[in-house]
């Protein structure tokens, strides 16, 4: 029996040095430690023994027992210590490797002249206000004094998804509902930027979907000069205060008299060239003093209250200022032309 609990000890070291996974290890354990192991069978034999052998042996098998599972717990540590290691190792990183630069994005161009004219005209006490993109034939035309069957509905092609509802096709309409909002009292004074459609073909210049920013101020005694002297602010903080502007006679349903503002040409200086087509001026905007019709249709006193309305589109606006020479870039999103932007 002693040289049977001998080798088994002999045997259980071999095979705890041989193991080199702790599933291995587990595998020993069992193999000697276990319920029906080595050293449970001689533990189970003992009562064939006499009196006399019986605690020597059971002494013995007991130390025999204590050494394998220490060496089984020492090899266990070895093993966990070893994988520690080996991890470590493996994830080892070189803090003092240069960083992989990170790609972040910025506000688009488009937003960004956006909110440019929104904040100069914040700053002269404008509020921002917005309406529907689809927009009842009410609003979008008629409340501007452009009835059904009117020719001039025919400047705007326009995208009708019912017979009373189309994709809006100017800013005009947030006018008229902010008009209505305010039921005949005055002052108004907002600025409205957003998305419009137009049954355009696409082009250069020209977009089916594209941005307007409309301004509208009503109040008591506001004259053509007030609207020249706020289109020159406009004008300069957009495009350098060395810029003049001139107003053409122009016309509009909604507004009476209507002019559109050009700013002189920023690439010739007056002189002429392709950019201004050999005139020396580019237009901006359309605007003008808001039709009496308008007024009285949206519950406002035309002899007391007089305002002025402007309508411009960021998109061309953002072409003559950055020189960008086609619309559609502002939509098709290549990186390469909005990264360009996001210092400015
Ligand atoms: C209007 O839409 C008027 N509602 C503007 C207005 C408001 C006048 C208030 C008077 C008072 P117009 O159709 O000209 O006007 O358009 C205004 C601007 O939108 C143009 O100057 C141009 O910059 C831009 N625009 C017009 N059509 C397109 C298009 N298809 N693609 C891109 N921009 C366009």
């Amino acid at each position: 029996m002693k040289e049977r609990l001998q080798s088994i000890k002999q045997e259980a070291i071999t095979e705890i040095e041989a193991a080199d996974t702790q599933k291995s290890l587990q595998d020993v354990r069992v193999q000697f430690l276990g319920k029906k192991g080595k050293i449970t069978e001689v533990l189970k034999g003992m009562g064939k023994l006499s009196k006399e052998e019986r605690p020597v042996i059971g002494q013995l098998a007991n130390e025999v027992r204590d050494e394998i599972t220490a060496s089984i717990e020492e090899k266990a540590d070895l093993l966990e210590k070893q994988a520690i290691e080996e991890q470590l190792k493996a994830e080892t990183i070189d803090v003092t490797l240069p960083g992989r630069p990170t790609h972040t994005g910025g506000p688009h161009i488009l937003m960004k002249t956006i909110r440019d004219i929104e904040d100069l005209f914040i700053g002269m006490g404008y509020e921002v206000a917005e309406g529907p993109e689809v927009e009842t034939d009410y609003y979008n035309f008629e409340a501007l004094n452009l009835p059904k069957g009117h020719p001039a509905r025919d400047m705007q092609d326009s995208f009708y998804i019912t017979e009373e509802l189309l994709m809006r096709t100017h800013t005009s309409p947030v006018q008229a509902r902010t008009l209505n909002a305010h039921e005949g009292r005055g002052p108004v004074k907002i600025i409205c930027p957003g998305k419009v459609y137009r049954r355009d073909t696409d082009d250069a210049t020209h977009s089916h979907q594209f941005t307007q920013i409309e301004g509208l101020y009503v109040d008591e005694h506001i004259t053509m000069s007030d609207l020249k002297g706020t289109l020159n602010v406009l004008a300069k903080h957009l495009f350098g205060e060395d810029r003049e502007i001139r107003l053409r006679p122009s016309f509009f349903p909604f507004t009476e008299p209507s002019v559109e503002m050009d700013i002189s040409c920023k690439v010739c200086n007056g002189d002429g060239c392709s950019v201004c087509k050999h005139t020396g001026w580019i237009e901006i905007l359309g605007a003008g003093l808001v039709h009496p019709n308008v007024l009285e249709m949206a519950g406002f006193d035309s002899k007391k209250y007089t305002g002025f309305a402007f309508g411009m589109g960021p998109e061309r606006i953002a072409m003559l200022k950055y020189g960008i020479e086609d619309i559609r870039h502002f939509y098709t999103n290549d990186v390469r032309f909005l990264k360009q932007f996001h210092q400015v």
